[in-house]
């Protein structure tokens, strides 16, 4: 069983709560709020470990976690981050929101990390929350849960070349002979039942050397699952060119090996027009073998006349191999590398995710409301709702984000819901007003301020702190 796709869970870590704590000190009659903030939850990367050529692993563990925040504590101590979490994948691994469908990004370089669940910020402790009015706050921030989501990992093989024929036609053998990879060969069709990389290296070409991939061989009506069916040609999607190996000797059969060459050619047109505009080179493989021998005249000018590089070779006794090789080198330094897909999506999705202080409100039936946002949703996954204190501050960031003014707009009633970040919170009438009693407040004490520090009065400004 060759694992290439994988569906994994992964949760990153929650943020941890602020504190609430004040200062306390011999000889000093009241000390000020000194609660720390949480630590931020650890966040959940993907990394490309050139090593796995697999995703086998994830047949062994779907759900992963990082580390959580930690509290903040009394005196300003702040607490410790959670530990980020690193998750290995082949390179060609492509990553997709299960839910959503959408593609998160192609992992391709060694090394290469993509940040998959973002760890939740860590509550901020009350010592944020002192303001002139009010000396000792006795609310501080929830941490934010960290995000978690469904992947679906699809493994894209990434080779340069690949080979491709009938079964048995000697594939494998031609890439135990030029790489040090040890394929399965035998002298049945299906030997080779998962996709296998072998590297090549060009003799005096100063390092020159390429990724071959050895797939299973296709057979008519793959396309309708016929054989091994289609299921591996995913991993040839990202060559740049295909070695197309004819069975020079017909088989046991005495099969035309022009007629392989067509049956091979439909399949790849079925799967995809894309696969089958790949450049080709034709192989015509079993030379040692006499009716391969006298098969080459033939084919070697029914192909050539179609536009084909052709090479009789023999892959079990290395005959012709070499120049099919440095020919397959040469053609590899014309024809550009593919970028990884869908750059362009992805810089699409960060952006999208770094518009933070966007906002919509709904009115959803007659008593009920939704709220939608990055910042609105975490202000209020982070609101611990029993503090009356951030209740009220809460309420303050509504009305200044203009959030207030349009869910009046839209109608909202005391005792209607509001839907927020799986929230239900109930519109009390009374609390704004209160709210609103103390922002004028708040502002006529300011103008008192003001006056006092216009007139020299700075004394008349201070106010004492509650303990
Ligand atoms: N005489 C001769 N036999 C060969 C040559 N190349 C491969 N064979 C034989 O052909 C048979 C099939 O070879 P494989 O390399 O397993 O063929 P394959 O194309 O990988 O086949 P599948 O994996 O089934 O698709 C084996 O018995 C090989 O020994 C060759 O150049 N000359
Ligand atoms: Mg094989």
């Amino acid at each position: 069983m060759f694992y290439d796709l994988a569906k994994i869970f992964v949760k990153a870590g929650d943020g941890g709560d602020g504190a609430i704590s004040f200062r306390r000190e011999k000889y000093v009659p009241k000390g000020g709020p000194d609660g720390g903030d949480g630590g931020r939850g650890g966040n959940v990367y993907l990394r490309v470990d050139p090593q796995l050529n697999t995703l086998v692993a994830f047949s062994y563990q779907q759900h992963f976690r990082a580390e959580s925040g930690e509290p903040g504590r009394g005196k300003n101590q702040n607490g410790r981050d959670g530990a980020d979490l690193y998750i290995d994948v082949p390179p060609g691994t492509m990553v997709y929101d299960d839910q959503t469908g959408e593609l998160l990004g192609d992992l391709i370089e060694p090394g290469e990390t993509l940040l998959v669940a973002r760890g939740g910020r860590g509550g901020r402790g009350n010592r944020h929350f002192a303001t002139p009015t009010r000396q000792a706050p006795r609310m501080a921030e929830k941490g934010e849960p960290g995000e978690e989501r469904w992947l679906r990992l699809e493994l894209k093989l990434l080779a340069d070349v690949g080979l491709v024929g009938m079964p048995n036609a000697g594939k494998s053998t031609l890439l135990a002979a030029c790489t040090a990879a040890r394929p399965k060969i035998a002298e049945y069709p299906f030997t080779t039942l998962e996709p296998i990389l072998g590297v090549v290296t060009i003799p005096g070409r100063d390092g020159g050397s390429f990724v071959m991939a050895d797939i299973p061989g296709l057979i008519a009506g793959a396309a309708r699952g016929a054989g091994l069916g289609h299921e591996f040609l995913r991993h040839i999607e990202r060559t740049r060119l295909l070695v197309h190996v004819l069975d020079g000797s017909g088989g046991l059969e005495g099969r035309d090996p022009l007629q392989d060459f067509e049956t091979v050619n439909q399949e790849l047109a079925a799967y995809s027009t894309e696969l089958a505009r790949k450049p080709q080179v034709v192989a015509i493989n079993k030379i040692d073998l006499p009716e391969a021998r006298a098969n080459v005249p033939r084919l070697r000018e029914k192909l050539s006349a179609r536009g084909y590089a052709v090479f009789p070779i023999s892959a079990a006794t290395g005959e012709g191999v070499q120049d099919l090789l440095l020919h397959v080198w040469e053609q590899l330094q014309t024809i550009p590398k593919p970028s990884p897909v869908d750059q362009q999506r992805r810089r699409v999705y960060t952006l999208a995710s770094q518009r933070e202080d966007y906002w919509e409100a709904e009115r959803l039936s007659r008593h009920h409301f939704v709220l939608r946002g990055p910042q609105i949703e975490r202000l209020t996954r982070m609101t611990d709702f029993t503090n009356e204190e951030a209740v009220d501050r809460y309420q303050a960031l509504l009305r200044k984000w203009g959030i207030t003014r349009k869910l009046e707009e839209l109608g909202i009633q005391p005792g209607d819901v509001v839907h927020v970040a799986d929230l239900e919170l109930v519109w009390d009438e009374a609390a704004l007003e209160a709210e609103r009693e103390a922002a004028r407040s708040r502002r006529r004490r300011t103008k008192r301020e003001r006056l006092a520090r216009k007139l020299g009065l700075e004394e008349a400004a201070e106010q004492p702190g509650e303990a």
